[in-house]
C-alpha cells in the first residue's frame, strides 16, 4: 500500500515534500539546529577522514622500500606534534558536546510560560490514535491524525498497550519510544503549515510498516480546533459506511473478512453462528456477544486463539452498532 493511499485525512493543507539532497523540510524550530549539528559533525569527521587516508597513502608510497633508498631513523616523540593532536580533538569534541548540548536541552524541555497544546497519544498494534480534551473542546476527542497549529508548542504524552512503539515525524527531528507500562513525553515546535508523516519506527509485528499516520499544521487555532472535532465526529456519517471504516482501523489487523483465520476468528459467518470457548462452554454469537466481546475480549476466548484481544471501551454506542450491522453483512 502506497503512503499517498493511506492519506485518508486529506485535510486540504499541502503535502510536505522531501527538501534537499538529503533531508526532508525542517518543518520545526529545532530541525535546523539538529541538520547543523549533524552536518558538522560529519564535515569535521570527513576532513580527518581524507586526512588520514591521504597522508598514509602517500607515506606508503614515499617511503616505501626500493633501491637507492635508505630508511630513516625512528623518531622517538616529538613534543609539538604531540600537544597538537591532543589539544585540536579536545577542542573539537568540546564544541561537538556544546552544539549537541544546546540542542537536547531545548528538545527535551518543554517551554513553560508559553501557551502549548496538549495531546494523549496511544501507539497500539498498529495505528496511533490522538486524544483532544480540555479547552477548547467540548467533549473529548480521539482522532486518527494528529491536528496542531503553527508556532504553537505540542505536548504529547504517550502510551503503549502492547508492544514498543516509537513516534517519529521526519520533517520535525523528533522521536520517542512509547514503552508499555510508562508515560512518554516529547514535545515539539511546528514552524511551517502543511501536512507531515508520521512513522512507528520501532518494529513491532506483522503491520508495523502500515503503523503511519498524518501530523496537519494549521496557521490558526480555530481552524485546528474544527478539523479534529470534524475529523471525530463519526455520528454524521452514514451507519453503513462506519462500520467499515471502523472495521479497518480497528479490527482488520486481527480478524479477515474472507474466512480465513488470523490472530483471530475471521468475522465472516460469524454472526449468529455456534462458538465454542476455551474451557468447553459454548454459545450463540448475537449481538450481545458482540458487545460483550468489544468491553470484555476475556471474558469468553474462542477455542484454539489465544486471549490477545485489546478493550475497545472507547468506541461510542452508534459505533458498535455501526460495527455490528457490517458484521450482519458479512454473512
Ligand atoms: C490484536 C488483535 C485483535 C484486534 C485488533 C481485534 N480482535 Fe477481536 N479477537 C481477537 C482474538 C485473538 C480473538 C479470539 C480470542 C478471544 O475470543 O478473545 C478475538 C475474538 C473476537 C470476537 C469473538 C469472535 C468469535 O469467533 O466468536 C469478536 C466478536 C471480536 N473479536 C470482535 C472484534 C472487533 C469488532 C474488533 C475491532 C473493533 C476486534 N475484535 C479487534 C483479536 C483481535
Ligand atoms: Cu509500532
Amino acid at each position: 500500500m502506497s503512503l499517498a493511499s493511506v492519506h485518508a485525512g486529506n485535510v486540504g493543507l499541502p503535502l510536505a515534500q522531501s527538501a534537499g539532497f538529503w533531508f526532508p523540510d525542517q518543518a520545526s524550530d529545532v530541525a535546523a539546529g539538529h541538520d547543523f549539528t549533524f552536518f558538522l559533525i560529519l564535515g569535521v569527521c570527513a576532513v580527518f577522514f581524507f586526512l588520514i587516508t591521504g597522508a598514509s597513502a602517500w607515506f606508503v608510497l614515499k617511503y616505501r622500500k626500493r633501491a637507492g633508498h635508505k630508511e630513516q631513523a625512528t623518531s622517538t616523540h616529538n613534543t609539538t606534534l604531540e600537544i597538537a593532536w591532543s589539544a585540536i580533538p579536545t577542542v573539537l569534541l568540546m564544541v561537538f558536546f556544546g552544539v549537541s548540548t544546546y540542542w537536547y536541552w531545548h528538545m527535551v524541555n518543554p517551554p513553560m510560560n508559553e501557551k502549548s497544546l496538549d495531546v494523549a497519544v496511544e501507539g497500539r498494534k498498529w495505528k496511533w490514535w490522538f486524544e483532544y480534551k480540555g479547552e477548547p473542546f467540548k467533549s473529548p476527542a480521539r482522532v486518527a491524525d494528529l491536528y496542531v497549529v503553527k508556532d504553537t508548542p505540542v505536548r504529547l504524552s504517550m502510551v503503549s498497550p502492547d508492544v514498543i512503539h516509537s513516534f517519529f515525524v521526519p520533517a520535525f527531528r523528533v522521536k520517542q519510544d512509547v514503552v508499555p507500562g510508562r508515560i512518554n513525553r516529547l514535545w515539539f515546535k511546528p514552524t511551517q503549515v502543511g501536512t507531515f508523516r508520521l512513522y512507528c519506527t520501532e518494529y513491532c509485528g506483522q503491520d508495523h510498516s502500515e503503523m503511519t499516520a498524518w501530523v496537519h499544521v494549521f496557521e490558526t487555532e480555530a481552524e485546528m480546533v474544527q478539523a479534529v472535532i470534524k475529523a471525530a465526529d463519526t455520528k454524521s456519517i452514514p451507519p453503513e459506511e462506519l462500520g467499515p471504516r471502523l472495521y479497518a482501523e480497528n479490527c482488520a489487523s486481527c480478524h479477515s473478512k474472507d474466512g480465513k483465520a488470523g490472530l483471530g476468528p475471521t468475522f465472516k459467518g460469524l454472526l449468529g453462528s455456534q462458538r465454542e470457548f476455551e474451557g468447553g462452554t459454548t454459545a450463540t454469537a448475537d449481538e450481545a456477544y458482540v458487545r460483550e466481546s468489544l468491553s470484555d475480549p476475556k471474558a469468553k476466548v474462542v477455542k484454539g486463539f489465544n486471549p490477545v484481544m485489546p478493550e475497545f471501551k472507547q468506541l461510542q454506542a452508534h459505533e458498535v452498532d455501526a460495527l455490528i450491522l457490517y458484521l450482519k453483512s458479512l454473512k
